[in-house]
């Protein structure tokens, strides 16, 4: 299915998807501030954006006047003004749902390592310490006994809380609205479902609500013993407040996948005690990725063929053609 007129593609991400949307499209390869330089006929050929995670502005939206549909690369799309897309028309659609299982393995994975040390327990082994100082320190902390607070029980959530009942914890959570599906005890607010729980796995999206919702509050509330796993989004996390917690003692641990301003980990962060800190690579399986770009491409051969994408985002789910 040929595109009517050139999709853009980000000249940066997953190269597996870049190549096989230029076999199937007719592709321009550029990063968002080359596409501002353009001149007003290449800009106007533009009639799709696969975004493997460059951000999309309001401006970018503005510079493409023909723009049709922006395809994002993950299920998070806190990177695309989609409001400002719903606003100009603009469908938007993500890779929702084939990277739940990945991502929830590791988040169980993240949380194990953060709890007993296993990374530590490793780098001991290799540094030769088990023949010169002996058996590796006894874990503090334990997943026996806890109770785990979910914050986001969307896709992913669902499926961490699935896995963690196979773990005999207890498992709570919040949302803006109780399901109807799930029987876990259900908080209204943070604060509640921290003050429940001492395990605080967070899986909610990077949104303008969200942002630094876990603060030196919420984490208090979780109380000397408790723990911090964040698989969502790193602004969810106020990093300041969380690394002053790790330090006073005021919280135990914290296991993070994802970070406020990716790549760069706040020195605080790094130097924090008790911290498993991971380089955003819960779906990165080659297997898991390629699901995400198929589903990129998908997306756009559905609307190139005129129907609705596949897997359209809330905010431009309604837009019609
Ligand atoms: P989802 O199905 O939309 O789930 C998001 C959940 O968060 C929903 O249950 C939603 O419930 C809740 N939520 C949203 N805004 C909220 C708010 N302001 N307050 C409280 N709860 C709120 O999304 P998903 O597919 O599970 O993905 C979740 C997020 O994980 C993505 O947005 C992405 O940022 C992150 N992610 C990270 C990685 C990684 O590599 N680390 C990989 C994949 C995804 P209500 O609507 O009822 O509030
Ligand atoms: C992305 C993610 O793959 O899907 C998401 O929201 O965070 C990851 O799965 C990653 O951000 C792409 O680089």
């Amino acid at each position: 299915m040929a595109s009517r007129g050139k999709v853009l593609v980000s000249r940066r991400g997953h190269s597996w998807t870049r190549e096989r949307l230029t076999e199937r499209f007719d592709c321009v390869i550029a990063e968002p501030d080359d596409v501002l330089a353009m001149d007003e006929d290449a800009r106007a050929a533009i009639t799709g954006f696969a975004t493997l995670m460059s951000p999309v502005t309001p401006a970018l939206i503005d510079a493409l006047p023909n723009l049709e549909i922006i395809a994002s690369f993950g299920v998070g799309y806190d990177h695309v003004d989609a409001a400002h897309a719903a606003e100009r028309g603009v469908m938007v659609a993500h890779t929702p749902d084939v990277l739940d299982d990945e991502v929830a393995d590791t988040a169980i994975g993240l949380l194990l390592n953060t709890l007993r040390e296993l990374p530590r327990a490793e780098a001991w082994l290799r540094a030769g310490k088990w023949q010169s100082d002996g058996a590796y320190r006894l874990t503090p902390l334990t997943l026996r006994g806890r109770t785990v607070g979910i914050f986001g029980l969307g896709r992913i959530g669902l499926a961490i809380a699935r896995r963690l009942e196979g773990f005999g914890v207890a498992i709570h959570y919040h949302n803006r609205s109780q399901r109807a599906d799930v029987a876990y005890p259900y908080h209204a607010t943070l604060a509640d479902l921290a003050e429940a729980c001492d395990t605080l796995v967070s899986v909610a999206p990077g949104t303008a609500e969200t942002r630094h919702a876990i603060d030196a509050a919420i984490l208090e509330k979780l109380g000397t013993d408790g723990v911090l796993i964040n698989v969502g989004r790193g602004s969810v996390v106020d990093e300041t407040a969380l690394a002053g917690a790790l330090t006073a003692g005021a919280i135990a641990a914290a296991g993070l996948d994802v970070f406020e301003d990716e790549p760069n980990v706040p020195q605080a962060l790094l130097g924090a005690p008790n911290t498993c800190l991971l380089p955003h690579v819960a779906s990165a399986s080659v297997a898991t990725r390629q699901a995400m770009g198929q589903l990129v491409i998908d997306n756009l051969a559905a609307w190139f063929a005129g129907d609705a994408p596949l897997t359209p985002v809330p905010e431009t789910a309604g837009l019609t053609r």
